[in-house]
């Protein structure tokens, strides 16, 4: 179970990363990787987890396999199950289906990117960068826009009509 704690978070902004303009959007082949981001962690935190919306508009399958980042020592496809009446984490060995016209969604509660052993806490404005690695695209370089402790994601993507 993912749980963070809401303590007030120390900013600090050590790095002054150029802002990007426009939709925070990658397209890898007929796949759209839309809004990337994490939710910022306290200082104590050794996981964090990342979440995106991933838009196939091809007709065939891909997968999410494989999720790389510096920022942490160990990445895992995770997806949150009822046990129970309990919400467990579960590694998704295989991945992550992206089916001919489907839109996937990561978000809080259910599918996510499992960071592990994170090097440093995830700050508010940081953007961590990433490489996601699709079973047909291929590598696809990512940043993993670090939001609010409180931010709960977008609940639609934009890019589903074709
Ligand atoms: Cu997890």
């Amino acid at each position: 179970m993912l749980r963070f704690c809401r303590a007030p978070l120390l900013a600090l902004s050590l790095l002054a990363l150029p802002a990007l303009a426009g939709a925070h959007e990658y397209t890898a082949g007929l796949l759209s990787i839309e809004h990337p981001w994490s939710r910022a962690t306290v200082a104590t935190a050794k996981v964090g987890a990342g979440y995106m919306a991933i838009v196939n508009k091809g007709s065939t399958p891909d997968r999410l396999i494989a999720v790389r980042t510096e920022a942490a020592g160990k990445v895992e496809l995770h997806t949150m199950t009822l046990v129970d009446g309990v919400m467990q984490m579960r590694p998704l060995p295989d991945g992550v289906e992206i089916a001919p016209g489907a839109s996937v969604l990561l978000a809080p509660g259910g599918i996510h990117v499992m960071m592990m052993d994170l090097k440093a806490p995830l700050t508010e404005g940081e953007r961590i960068p990433a490489t996601l690695v699709f079973e047909q695209a291929g590598e696809v370089a990512v940043e993993f826009k670090v939001e609010p402790i409180g931010y709960e994601g977008t609940t639609h993507t934009h890019g589903s009509g074709s």
